[in-house]
């Protein structure tokens, strides 16, 4: 097991767009062990391969209050939208410091691969619904500050550059 680095808005790697998964082996598992073993310590809800500079479609993902209902998700599609959307302060592992609010639909529905490669779907509603579509489009290239006007998006690449430049 190992915590992997965390790519750092405005890293270009994050928006590069990750590509299916062929085989779900033990390959794929063990990034999954390394990805929830990095979510868990950060903390976060949720992780994509994106993050941790792996270009492939895998997400690991845990909004349960307990910490201890690991979802993996390879390979997922969003099959339905609810027409209803909501707003929720958003935050990410990759945009460390920086929450703003984000408006998507309400509740999807969700198809992926299971750590097995077994293929299952989901009703997705409350925060899982949230995080579950940061987490694609983190794999599509999309970082949530993109939903953001065009100033707060050049106020949060400096205010992040700076504080990069500060430990440096
Ligand atoms: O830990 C996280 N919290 C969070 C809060 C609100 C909306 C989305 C998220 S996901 C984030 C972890 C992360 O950056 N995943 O990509
Ligand atoms: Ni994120």
């Amino acid at each position: 097991m190992a915590v992997l680095n965390i790519l750092r808005y405005p890293d270009p790697r994050l928006h590069r767009v990750a590509e299916p998964v062929r085989e779900v082996d033990q390959h794929i598992r063990q990034l999954v062990r390394d990805m929830a073993e990095t979510m868990y310590a950060a903390p976060g809800i949720g992780l994509a391969a994106t993050q941790v500079d792996v270009h492939l479609r895998v997400i690991v993902l845990d909004v349960s209050e307990g910490r201890d209902q690991l979802r993996v998700f390879i390979n997922p599609e969003i099959v339905e939208r609810s027409v209803d959307s909501k707003v929720y302060e958003e935050g990410c592992l990759s945009v460390p410091g920086i929450y703003d609010e984000v408006e998507r639909p309400d509740r999807v529905t969700v198809r992926a691969l299971d750590e097995h490669g077994k293929p299952f779907t989901v009703e997705a509603d409350g925060l899982l619904a949230v995080c579950v579509q940061h987490e694609i489009d983190h794999l599509n290239g999309r970082v949530f500050v993109q939903y953001l006007s065009r100033l707060k998006q050049s106020r949060i690449k400096s205010r992040l550059l700076k504080a990069d430049r500060a430990v440096a």
